[in-house]
């Protein structure tokens, strides 16, 4: 017989069934077909499994505290992975070949996705080169335009649909990408990847932003301001989305849409917009005494920050901290300014509102392009449970701070900002935090608003950014692997390789398989009293106190601080149309201060002071300190540095220009921003001949909008200022603001036009105006502006 006659060998006839992809023989034979070997080694690999070697470690409460790693197989060859043996026959600029062993390429650095058009020509989307950009395609130069234009249509379309729904809070916000480095190892109190050693360094993505306005709201409202720090770390992302207040309004997340609802602009006519000033924000929290805490931090400087770089920041609820054996101690989070902490008086961010709504945006890209970079430090309050079982507070009440008496902020390291997006919608509008994302070493505390954030974020973002998919954008993308069984969904990017997305498997050997006690294994916190077990819909004991840290807060302020919180309140409240709830809130402040209560209620002309607001307990516990310095904003002055401050330096014809550009190399030395402003832009002659080239005029550059003010020498150009009645808002708004003043000597009658004493009340001189045109003087101004206001020179009302 031939050997043609007696069939074919049984490699052969495995290599032919095995290219069925519904059925195979009952066993298998050696073949160099490469689908056959393909179907012997799957089959060899499922057979290293005969059952799920983990299965019994599933249960009991130590497995839970320490789970193991998933069982692997090693594959024979990457044939076993494969979706398809056409993954080697086929590799050309769209394919590619195939995917690297082990790696998602979506978490590759952005520049896989960055564009630069320099040199290129115009395309469709889909790459096809576009003829003309200037007409849609006509029947005839007259006639109509036709349906098959389809450059046209798909310009429109993808115009039609460029805006996303924005935030429903902090929907104003700015970005910024930048770096944390650590300071020292903290592996004695956490595995965080970011705290492992000393100078790690982590990157970061940052975004600030305004909660109640939206996204084309001015950024000098009122209000907190959100602080979200994406780290981008070698175990994940972790998101620490805070404000820049330590405490919060509400003590459960039950309460959340109802306080934005009330904060937000009232639902009948959509006013006011970004602002807590009017009646159903006030009607709710003078019915929440839990808010007065936050009131007093909103109703304060802190919320009218001079600069995003100038702004403490606060993780709020307290977190956890655990270590690699499973160690773990509460933790909560401030990041501090280097700069030190500055903020606006409130006539200034009204008036920079309309003349700048991109204030704190604009200050923040400036100067990071000018590297200036903002940078804070990361500090922890770290303590134990016992220690929390023993505060007159709860811990887990985020309208409770930690004196810092009590606990002392531990620096551990710095953020530096250093780079600005490329582009702000692919990066800071996609950005998507979320206080879900924490990363092995960091837990969560019991905090029950905290539990609601971490339902809340994931969810807003899935219809925000279209899909459950939004991790993969990739200003979200981490730049640690991802690997998971997850599939499909709205615009997903990856392309698995393989058939498998199930576990457990072991026809992929057993991956991806779960890691283990490597992996975030959650802090098995144990709820210690029996009677505290079952389900209730309550709040413990302590959460019933809500004015006793409202005290301390206002307290600690410095004289003038608190002249700016009962002003604040009087404003806010002086906007309420309903007697009745300003009535309720002063009430509710007798039991926070009585001087602040009379004092709020005189600006509201309420004669007779309502009786203070009956408490939720009879008696408070004694609290562990009354007043706690850390708590004012001139706690922090900052690093006395003068970089990024603005100047106006005010020219006309005829000043002196030797003096004025004198000045302006010795400011610009300094890191500041000095400006020629002048009555219009363009040059300007001066008297001697000094060429003076003004950058801004008095008309496109407010006064309010610099950080202080020079006043030129030379008579002439004086006169001409003079005549300007810019010129007399310029000072009049820098002396009101308590900003430092430069007078050079023919300037000294500007001021007496303006009607500003250069002496203060009481008669001293007034240390924030300095005389003269030498450099001594010069100096003297430097170091006046590195105090950043003059407070002593401010009267309730403005005497100018
Ligand atoms: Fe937020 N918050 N929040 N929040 N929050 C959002 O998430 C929410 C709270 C904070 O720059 C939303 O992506 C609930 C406290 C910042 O993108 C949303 C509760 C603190 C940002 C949301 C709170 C914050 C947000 C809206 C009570 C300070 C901006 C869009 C349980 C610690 C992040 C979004 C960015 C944004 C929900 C309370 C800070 C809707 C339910 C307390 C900085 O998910």
């Amino acid at each position: 017989m031939s050997e043609k006659s007696k069939g074919a060998s049984p490699g052969d006839q495995f290599a032919a069934a095995a290219r069925n992809t519904d059925s195979a023989p009952s066993s298998m034979e050696p073949s160099g077909d490469a689908l056959a070997r393909k179907a012997m080694q799957t089959h060899a690999m499922a057979a290293a499994m005969p059952f799920n070697a983990t299965k019994p470690g599933e249960h009991g409460f130590a497995q839970g505290t320490a789970p193991q790693p998933g069982a692997t197989v090693e594959p024979e060859s990457d044939l076993v992975s494969a979706s398809s043996l056409s993954e080697a026959a086929l590799s050309n600029p769209k394919t590619g070949s195939r995917a690297t062993p082990g790696v998602n390429a979506t978490i590759e650095s952005l520049d896989r996705v960055r564009v630069d058009s320099t040199g290129q020509r115009l395309t469709t989307n889909q790459g096809v080169p576009v003829s003309d950009n200037q007409n849609s395609l006509k029947y005839g130069l007259r006639g109509p335009v036709l349906l098959e234009d389809f450059v046209l249509r798909e310009k429109l379309t993808h115009f039609d649909h460029e805006r996303i729904p924005e935030r429903i809070v902090h929907a104003r916000g700015s970005g910024a990408h930048g770096f944390f480095e650590a300071y020292e190892s903290l592996s004695d109190l956490t595995r965080a990847a970011p705290f492992q050693e000393a100078g790690k360094i982590t990157p970061v993505f940052v975004r600030f932003s305004t909660v109640q306005g939206e996204r084309g709201s001015k950024d000098t409202a009122r209000d907190v301001r959100g602080f979200a720090v994406k780290f981008y770390t070698d175990e994940g992302n972790w998101d620490l989305v805070g404000n820049n207040m330590p405490v919060f309004f509400i003590q459960d997340a039950m309460k959340f849409p109802d306080l934005v609802h009330a904060v937000k602009p009232e639902p009948h006519h959509q006013m006011p917009q970004a602002a807590s000033a009017h009646d159903t924000f006030w009607d709710f929290v003078s019915l929440m005494p839990e808010s007065t805490h936050m009131l007093m931090w909103v109703m304060s400087d802190r919320a009218i920050p001079r600069s995003y770089a100038t702004m403490q920041g606060f993780g709020v609820h307290s977190f956890r901290f655990v270590n690699a054996v499973g160690e773990s101690v509460f933790v909560k989070f401030h990041w501090s300014p280097k700069a030190g902490t500055h903020s606006l008086v409130w006539d200034e961010a009204v008036k920079i509102s309309g003349a700048d709504p991109d204030y704190h945006r604009r200050d923040l890209w400036e100067r990071i392009e000018a590297g200036v970079y903002p940078e804070y430090e990361l500090g922890v309050q770290v303590f134990t449970e016992e220690q929390a079982d023993r505060f007159s507070f709860d811990i887990l009440d985020a309208t409770k701070i930690i004196p810092e008496e009590l606990i002392p902020v531990r620096p551990i390291g710095r953020m530096v900002l250093n780079r600005n997006p490329d582009n702000f919608f692919a990066e800071t509008e996609q950005v998507a935090f979320c206080t879900a994302h924490v990363v092995p070493g960091i837990d969560f505390s019991n905090d029950p608003l905290l539990a609601g954030r971490i339902h809340s974020y994931v969810d807003t973002q899935i219809s925000r950014l279209g899909g459950p998919n939004f991790h993969e954008i990739p200003i979200n993308a981490p730049i640690a692997p991802v690997h998971n069984n997850q599939r499909d969904g709205m615009h997903r990017q990856a392309i698995h390789r393989g058939r498998v997305s199930y576990e457990p498997n072991s026809l992929a050997g057993g991956c991806p398989f779960q890691a283990g006690s490597q992996g975030f294994v959650s802090v098995p916190a144990r709820i210690a009293a029996k009677e505290e077990q079952g389900k209730v819909r309550a709040k413990p004991e302590k959460f019933a106190e809500h004015y006793t840290q409202a005290r301390l807060f206002f307290d600690s302020q410095t004289a003038v601080e608190q002249q700016h919180i009962v002003a604040a309140f009087r404003f806010e409240l002086s906007k309420v149309t309903v007697p009745a709830i300003r009535e309720r809130m002063v009430s509710s402040l007798r039991n926070v201060s009585e001087g602040l209560a009379a004092q709020v209620a005189a600006g509201l002309g309420i004669t007779t002071l309502p009786a203070p607001m009956p408490k939720a307990i009879a008696e408070a516990p004694t609290p562990e300190v009354d007043v706690s310095d850390a708590l004012s904003l001139m706690a922090r002055p900052g690093d006395g540095s003068i970089a990024g401050r603005k100047i106006a330096l005010l020219v006309a014809d005829g000043v002196a220009g030797e003096s004025v550009m004198q000045l302006h190399a010795l400011l610009q030395a300094q890191g500041a921003v000095p400006r020629l402003v002048a009555p219009r832009i363009g040059p300007v002659k001066a008297a001697d001949g000094v060429r003076l080239d003004a950058d801004a005029s008095m008309e496109n550059e407010p006064g309010f909008l610099f950080d202080a003010l020079a006043l030129p020498d030379g008579s002439a150009g004086v006169q001409k200022l003079a005549a300007d009645g810019h010129t007399m808002e310029f000072i009049k708004d820098h002396y009101r603001h308590c900003k430092s003043i430069l007078v050079m000597p023919a300037s000294a009658m500007l001021l007496e036009a303006a009607g500003v004493p250069t002496s203060l009340p009481g008669g001293e001189s007034d240390p924030g105006i300095v005389a003269g045109a030498g450099g001594a003087e010069f100096e003297a101004f430097i170091r006046c502006i590195a105090l950043h206001r003059h407070p002593e020179r401010e009267t309730d009302p403005p005497l100018v």
